[in-house]
């Protein structure tokens, strides 16, 4: 599905609208915008309790021009297929039904009706906004937190298990359209969107979303931060589609290895890793080469 957009055929309309409860720099307001613009605000918002639940504000009052329903954690994807279907029963035609949830609500909390929802191929995008950890609640590690990072439940030697694959999980959950974006590549999450829209049954997205209080940076960081994990190899932006795994065109330049921005730059942009030992680093580094050999391998295998 070759679709390509240049960002003069971005509509100028925002559906995220200014004096919303955010925090400055935050990623999922990003994320949210694009969303918006792609379906010029014709899109049904499911989203489970995190920061995405706070940003729009209090009813009646919302700052995001969609319709937004807010639901409990494990429920998120059991009612998305819900509100599609019932609209498919109705013969309505509102623009996608769209899980927007956290890394809690995806990687642990929710997990289980995830993988039903996947395995009934319901008509839904699913978005998990990674900012890899439970920031509404105050920084506490969840399945998606990076090995070595702190946060208030891993705040002594940093997170020492690894961050679940969550893309793969579902990819072997043989559903239709997997991707993975990062605000930092607006084009390349806007383009996924659209090709994602363009396919029936579940669909899933996973988009990186470096936190500027959760990961501990600059709130007019976050865009560099997200764009530097794609730079170090760390984030690796891939779309599975019509039965074929490919690396998007941001991420093509790192499948060499000698390109890649050393990771340290990475890490020792965030607080959230000050202090990581050497050790801990290479064993980052290894987990990311790791990675990289399985998409290469499932490259292959989808060919
Ligand atoms: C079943 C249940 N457990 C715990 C909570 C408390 N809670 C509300 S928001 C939140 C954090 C969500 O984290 P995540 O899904 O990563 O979203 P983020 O806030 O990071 O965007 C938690 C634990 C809850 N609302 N419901
Ligand atoms: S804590 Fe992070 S994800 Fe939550 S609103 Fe603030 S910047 Fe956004
Ligand atoms: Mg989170």
């Amino acid at each position: 599905m070759n679709i390509r957009i240049r960002i003069d055929q971005i509509p100028k309309e925002s559906y995220s609208l200014p004096g919303n409860a955010a925090c400055q720099g935050c990623p999922h307001l990003i994320g949210l915008k694009i969303v918006g613009k792609v379906f010029r605000g014709e899109a049904t918002l499911v989203i489970p309790a995190g920061c995405s639940s706070i940003i729009p504000g209090y009813h009646p009052y919302t700052s995001l021009d969609m319709r937004v329903v807010h639901v409990p954690f494990a429920s998120a994807p059991a009612v998305a297929g819900g509100i599609s279907r019932a609209l498919k029963i109705r013969g309505e035609n509102m623009g996608p039904v769209i899980v927007w949830a956290g890394d809690g609500a995806t990687f642990d909390i929710g997990f289980a009706s995830l993988s039903g929802s996947a395995v009934r191929d319901d008509d839904i995008i699913y978005i998990v906004s990674d900012n890899e950890a439970y920031m509404n609640t105050g920084v506490q590690a969840s399945g998606s937190t990076t090995y070595g990072a702190r946060t208030t439940t891993t705040p002594i030697l940093g997170k020492r298990d690894r961050k679940k694959e969550i893309d793969l999980i579902m990819l072997m959950h043989k559903i239709r359209y997997v991707a993975t974006a990062s605000v930092a590549y607006p084009l390349d999450f806007y383009e996924k969107l659209l090709r994602a829209s363009q396919i029936k049954g579940f669909r899933f997205i996973h988009l990186h979303s470096p936190c500027p209080p959760g990961w501990r940076f600059d709130d007019d960081k976050t865009v560099e931060i997200a764009r530097l994990a794609v730079e170090t190899g760390a984030w690796i932006l891939f779309e599975y589609i019509d039965g074929r795994l490919e690396i998007s065109p941001p991420s093509r330049p790192y499948r060499d290895k000698s390109r890649r921005k050393p990771l340290k730059e990475y890490l020792s942009a965030q607080g959230r890793f000050k202090g990581i030992t050497e050790e801990d680093v290479k064993i980052i580094e290894e987990m990311i080469d790791q990675n990289w050999r399985l998409i290469e391998n499932l490259m292959s295998y989808f060919k």
